[in-house]
């Protein structure tokens, strides 16, 4: 198995992986940043876990690493190192490169084949975030190359700055042959000019890749002359040559049309390219049926992907080897936020956040007509609302507290949130949500099983 380094954007605490690791301080007391994060997954173990390894060693001293189990998180293990606090006159580089190769060093002997690691040192600690995310990157590199002997280090990426900085690296480290980096930029096919199609085609464009890296193929001849028109990227109505030469090929078509769109291809592919699925409800069963022996990769992915804020679950299927997830991942993360989950995950993921987008804009008409009721003019109701949701929306995917708690800071007793609260609890909006969620899943399931009957026949 090759060995390589991956940059994902995410969330460590979910990442499917043997062990994770955590930027954690010598008492293991995890207060704050992705150590908070991380506590808060896997509660109550890690904190207990830590609290029991401080007891017997003492602090974790430079250069050591602590191991706790990861509670309910998908890895097995987290592996806690201390990396430095970020000072003038000090070895910040040596420092932070040991902590680095002690929590892989830790991880291989729990017998860990993939680890996840964040950006140590780059929050609390100071660490400027591109010189991290180079000393990381170089001491993964020079971790592997001198014999560690894993499939996968993670790194993962809390933001959009992070990844740049992380990619930037690995070129670099790239070009000078240290070792085969993955997350470079895979070719890419996209079948099928819809709105998908479109923000795909646009998405990897604005995340750097060169337009005659990448190929669209659609029917309609004036939606072919309007997408060259609009991304510069070549467009045709011949699918074969979409895909030839093409590492990734993304299926952004109607479900009802993919099994069509497979027979164009299935002569032309071959195992070395990978197949990324966005068409809801087609299974990675369906697609292995007709194309034997290619990687599937299938993703549900959501609109805000329009602006790079999408939220896109992805899962493999046989013949989807890491290398292949790796790319599927990379491409998808062009336009948001990824994370692996198993295809048995999909229908739930359609009613969260695939259909979640359309709650919100549920809530922003309901809110809007309720504060033109109460007396404000319907331009400035509509701007109300709508920067009140952008702004708790980044608050809560900017932080580290739980949406239940940052509501408990606002809401102060016998105050005006409270009363807003009270009646929505009163009017059901709980069960309600429960309902909405529990319908799109069902009719995901439904719609599932007609698209993958069609695409048997
Ligand atoms: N997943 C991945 N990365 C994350 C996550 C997450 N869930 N949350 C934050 N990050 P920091 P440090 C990123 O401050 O600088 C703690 O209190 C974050 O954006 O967590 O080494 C410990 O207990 C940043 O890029 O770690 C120590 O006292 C990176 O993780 C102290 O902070 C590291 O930020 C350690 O400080």
């Amino acid at each position: 198995m090759e060995r390589r380094i991956e940059v994902v954007r995410g969330d460590i605490t979910t990442q499917i992986v043997d062990a994770i690791v955590n930027a954690a301080n010598a008492h293991l007391a995890h207060g704050g940043g992705v150590a908070a994060a991380i506590a808060r997954a896997g509660a109550p173990v890690v904190d207990s876990e830590s609290r029991v390894w401080v007891e017997a060693h003492g602090p974790v001293p430079p250069g050591g690493a602590a191991v706790t189990s990861a509670g309910s998180m998908p890895a097995d293990h987290v592996v806690h190192v201390v990396g430095p606090i970020y000072q003038d006159g000090q070895e910040n580089e040596a420092l932070l490169g040991e902590a680095v190769t002690t929590a892989l060093d830790a991880a291989v002997e729990l017998g860990a084949r993939s680890i996840a690691m964040p950006t140590i040192s780059a929050g609390i600690y100071g660490y400027p975030p591109a010189e991290a995310c180079r000393v990381i990157v170089e001491s993964v590199a020079t971790w592997l190359s001198d014999g560690g002997d894993v499939d996968e280090v993670r790194l993962v990426a809390f933001s959009d700055d992070i990844v740049a900085y992380y990619r930037s690296a690995l070129r670099t480290q790239g070009s000078q042959g240290a070792s085969r980096i993955a997350g470079m930029k895979p070719t890419v096919a996209i079948l099928g000019a819809g709105s998908m199609g479109e923000t795909f085609g646009v998405g990897l464009l604005r995340a750097g890749w060169d337009a005659n890296d990448l190929s669209i193929a659609d029917r309609r001849p004036e939606r072919i002359r309007e997408i060259e028109f609009l991304t510069g990227i070549t467009a045709t109505d011949d699918v074969a040559l979409t895909v030839a030469g093409k590492r990734v090929i993304v299926v952004a078509v109607k479900p009802k049309d993919v099994p069509g769109l497979l027979d164009l291809v299935r002569e032309t592919l071959t195992s070395d390219q990978v197949i990324v699925s966005i068409a809801a409800g087609v299974t990675i069963d369906s697609y292995e049926m007709t194309l034997p022996g290619i990687p599937i990769v299938r993703s549900m992915p959501n609109t805000p992907a329009a602006i790079d804020e999408g939220m896109t679950a992805y899962c493999g299927g046989t013949h989807a080897d890491t290398e292949a997830l790796s790319d599927a991942a990379v491409v998808l993360g062009a336009v948001g936020e990824t994370i692996e989950l198993s295809e048995d995950l999909l229908d739930a993921v359609t009613a969260v956040s695939g259909t979640g987008p359309a709650y919100v804009f549920l809530l922003a008409e309901a809110m809007t007509e309720a504060a033109i009721r109460e007396g404000l003019p319907h331009y400035a109701a509509e701007r109300l609302v709508h920067q009140t949701l952008r702004g708790a929306g980044m608050l809560l995917a900017g932080s580290d507290k739980s949406a239940f708690r940052l509501r408990g800071n606002v809401t102060s007793p016998g105050g005006t949130t409270a009363a807003a609260i009270y009646s929505l609890e009163e009017g059901g909006f709980r069960t309600l949500m429960e309902d909405a969620i529990r319908a799109a899943a069902r009719r995901s399931r439904e719609l599932g099983k007609r698209a993958s009957g069609d695409s048997a026949e």
